[in-house]
């Protein structure tokens, strides 16, 4: 199965983030006629959002101190005056009625919550002295922080004072850590967040199982778009066809789970027709005699058989694609948590942008502009960690950090880390230590902007590891899933009522510094990070490493520690450095490749060190056993997983998921447009939620898709609880990549439920 696409206008077509824009373009209109009736003069308040993590920059709008519609900041390069519909639906997250307001104490069991409103000094001291128990019983190490999101960084700081570097976030071993380390293996370097794929000057763009427009991080998506617009051809690997899919020259709807095997075939064609940038790989990569033997095997006449995809069509985009190198761009994607190899499937995808030579050059991946802000000066030196404890991450040598599954299963495990017997596991597997019987046992959680139930896998885990804590803390802004499973609840106040961290990226052309600042005081007793860490610190002895006086203290030091003018960044709320800009490889811009050998390794040396294989080899996933689909999911361009489902600007437009199935199929299955169903796993788990049935032809017979992040369950979510199914909650077996830690989200299969 491929298709060829004939070219349309992209701008033109709904369903991206330009479609978001237009909606929500509309949607803020009642409230500027109350602002143009009011009393008081508009003030501007320049910060950013955080609705997702692309933080773009925006002018939030006050009035009566209220704030009564926000725009895209001009001078934020993340967004370049626009806002995408998430971000425009601002005022759904600030004034939504659902918020948490007040600190609280769960009095009853975790799971089955009985709330007790507490002051912030009688939530602060509660958590403080069971963290002190902890560390007396325990150490420090036994507490662990996951974290997403800006002031998750205050939160970092705190742990590391109390003397644990036990941070994890989904973000990484669920999203994009696969990708990161692929390239990392390759490279030496990730390509960052903000991506630095130069899209705008690109000839050739290859997107695998990555829908750009639906995923509507602002500027990716408008360089996208204006690459398309100059004439790029655009390649789309998806079971599904989505929204970039549907504006591409090539659609190749792979069967799900192959996507190594078309990878490979492209590396062999590459190679064996010389079709690859021979001065670049010279010059910057070792491996290429040992790749080219390793992919002997993986023909396109073989991938064809794996993927689905005619092996004459696996030719043409190899040969189309390596003409126009080095300008062309195979994306990494994002998320890339797939089957559980996706960290060699991430570096099959940089060894063929090494090959064509792309990185450092225009269209393809860019140098980023370097830069950086001093941290605040005089902090104390962190406490050393014991040196006999089990090294959590050591059965996954190339993870950058914790991972959360990890942490979750050494807190399943039983007792603590105490004595000669800890010293042995530094370099057996945490199941191994358990086994042996002196683990390292996790006794506390932070949990800080993470909806835990519903993005990790294996909800039923994640229970038993919270049923076995002495504390779990949530930091959240709204009483979604988490809240229920947590001892202590701390509102944070919302992204417009708080000073944070500073987020800085590294662009083509810019260094940028954004500010957040309140545009309106905090509602009820919420508070920002900054303050409850700070609070914190001072009932445990720590106040020494929080010796800011507030928020705006700590930015306004740091600035000025680096030179940076603080008045003017809170002023314009971006500030722009492009003193160090050197995008491309030139004669006197050299790249540096910091792996061992100091160049991009087509073959890994490291790897092979190791155990593991170094180039990349094809593994064959499972596929739906019979009377099963497997089950896609994504991105709702109007949502950002659990985050928005409870935002009533978003809701209005798209209240609860769907789910997407071709038509043929749903005919075989006696079902009806628009009929609502349940789906069931393998193990029989029957989805509490429904979905309705959407008939399209736009996916394969063997799929059925729908957007991630609804299916909440917690009744203080009133628009979002029990609206549509969550995709994790159907995920029944799951693997760990061995290389670090990611797991695999995508092995989920679904029977369609009637009846009910
Ligand atoms: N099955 C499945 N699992 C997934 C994914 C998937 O598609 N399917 N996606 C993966 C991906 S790509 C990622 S990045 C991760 C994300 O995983 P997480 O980091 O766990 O999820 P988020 O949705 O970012 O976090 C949501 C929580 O942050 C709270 N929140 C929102 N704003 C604020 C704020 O300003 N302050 C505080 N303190 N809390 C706030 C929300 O109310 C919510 O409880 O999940 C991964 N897991
Ligand atoms: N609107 C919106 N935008 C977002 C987010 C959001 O929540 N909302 N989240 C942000 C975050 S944290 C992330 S990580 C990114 C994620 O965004 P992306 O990196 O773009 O990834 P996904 O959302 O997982 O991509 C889903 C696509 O992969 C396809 N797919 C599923 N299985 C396979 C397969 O086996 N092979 C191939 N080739 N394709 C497959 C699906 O059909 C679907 O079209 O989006 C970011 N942008
Ligand atoms: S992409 Fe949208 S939701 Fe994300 S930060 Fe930008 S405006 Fe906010
Ligand atoms: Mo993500």
């Amino acid at each position: 199965m491929s298709v060829k696409l004939s070219r349309r206008s992209f701008l033109k077509v709904s369903g991206t983030a330009t479609a978001g824009l237009s909606v929500a373009a509309a949607m803020p209109e009642k409230f500027l006629s109350w602002a143009e009736t009011g009393q008081e003069e508009l003030q501007q308040i320049p910060t950013f959002c955080e609705l997702c993590f692309w933080n773009c920059g925006l002018i939030a709008k006050v009035q009566n101190g209220k704030v009564v519609k926000v725009d895209g900041n001009p001078l934020s390069e993340r967004g370049r005056g626009r806002l995408c519909g998430r971000g425009n639906a601002a005022l759904g997250s600030l004034y939504d009625p659902d918020r948490l307001k007040y600190p609280m104490i769960n009095t009853g069991k975790r799971g089955e919550p009985k709330w007790k409103r507490a002051s912030w000094d009688e939530a602060l001291g509660l958590i403080a002295q069971k963290l002190q128990a902890i560390k007396e019983k325990c150490g420090p190490e036994a507490v662990a922080l996951f974290s997403h999101g800006t002031g998750g960084a205050f939160w970092k700081h705190l742990l590391k004072a109390y003397g644990s570097g036990n941070y994890t976030a989904p973000s990484f071993a669920q999203c994009r850590g696969p990708r990161d380390v692929g390239f990392s293996l390759t490279f030496g370097d990730e390509v960052g967040s903000p991506e630095y794929y130069d899209f705008s000057k690109s000839r050739f763009i290859v997107l695998i199982g990555s829908h750009l427009g639906e995923n509507a991080h602002n500027s990716q998506v408008q360089d996208f778009v204006l690459g398309l617009d100059r004439g790029a051809k655009l390649c789309v690997v998806d079971p599904r066809l989505s929204n970039a899919a549907a504006k591409a020259d090539y659609w190749l709807p792979i069967r799900p789970a192959t996507d190594m095997a078309l990878l490979l075939a492209w590396i062999n064609v590459i190679v064996n027709e010389g079709l690859y940038d021979a001065d670049y790989l010279q010059s910057y990569a070792t491996g290429l005699p040992e790749l080219k033997t390793a992919v002997q095997e993986y023909t396109p006449e073989w991938a064809e058989k794996e993927t689905d995809i005619p092996a004459a069509t696996i030719y043409t985009v190899a040969r189309e694609l390596a003409a126009n190198k080095p300008n062309v761009i195979v994306s990494g994607g994002r998320f890339s948590a797939w089957y559980g190899d996706d960290a060699q499937r991430s570096r099959a995808i940089a060894i063929i942008n090494a090959l064509l030579g792309t990185w450092g050059r225009p269209g393809g991946i860019y140098l980023p502009a370097k830069g950086s802000v001093p941290e605040y000066p005089g902090i104390p030196a962190y406490p050393e960690h014991r040196a006999d404890l089990p090294t959590l991450d050591a059965p996954y040598p190339f993870a950058f950090s914790q991972t959360t599954t990890t942490i979750r299963e050494v807190t399943i495990s039983e007792g603590c880390a105490t004595g000669p017997s800890a010293s042995k596991q530094t370099t057996t597997s945490i199941r191994q230590a358990t086994a042996e019987g002196a683990p390292h046992q996790m006794h506390g959680w932070l949990v800080y902007g993470c909806n835990l139930l519903k993005t990790m896998p294996d909800r039923n885990e994640t229970i038993k590891a919270i049923q076995n804590l002495d504390l779990i803390v949530a930091i959240d802004i709204l009483p979604n899933d988490i809240i229920n499973w947590a001892d202590v609840v701390l509102p944070e106040c919302t992204y417009l009522e708080r000073f944070d961290m500073l987020s800085t990226g590294k662009f083509r052309d810019s260094f940028e510094i954004s500010i957040r600042q309140p545009a309106v005081e905090p509602m009820w007793e919420s508070k920002p990070s900054w303050w409850i860490t700070k609070e914190l610190a001072k009932i445990m002895g720590l106040e020494s490493y929080f010796p800011w006086k507030d928020g705006e203290d700590y930015l306004r030091t740091r600035c000025q520690t680096g030179n940076l003018n603080y008045d003017e960044l809170k002023k314009k709320g971006i500030l722009s450095l492009n003193d160090k800009v050197n995008p491309y490889i030139t004669e006197t811009n050299q790249p540096e490749f910091p792996t061992p050998s100091g160049k991009i390794e087509l073959y890994s040396t490291q790897l092979a060190e190791k155990g593991f294989d170094p180039v990349p080899k094809y593994t064959k996933h499972p596929q739906p056993p019979t009377g099963f689909l497997r089950l896609l999911y994504g991105r709702s361009p109007l949502h950002t997983f659990s985050r928005t489902t409870n935002n009533f600007m978003l809701t209005d437009l798209v209240p609860a998921n769907s789910l997407m199935i071709n038509k043929k199929t749903a005919l075989m299955l006696g079902l009806t447009n628009g009929q609502e169903v349940r789906l069931e796993n393998q193990a029989g788990f029957k989805s509490p939620g429904k979905v309705k049935v959407h008939f399209s032809q736009r996916l394969r017979e063997d799929c059925v898709y729908m957007a991630h992040g609804f299916g909440v369950h917690s009744k203080g979510m009133t628009r979002a609880d029990n609206k549509g199914i969550g995709d994790e909650e159907m995920l029944d077996k799951y693997t760990i990549d061995p290389l670090m830690g990611g797991t695999s989200m995508r092995s989920n299969f679904v029977k369609i439920v009637k009846g009910i």
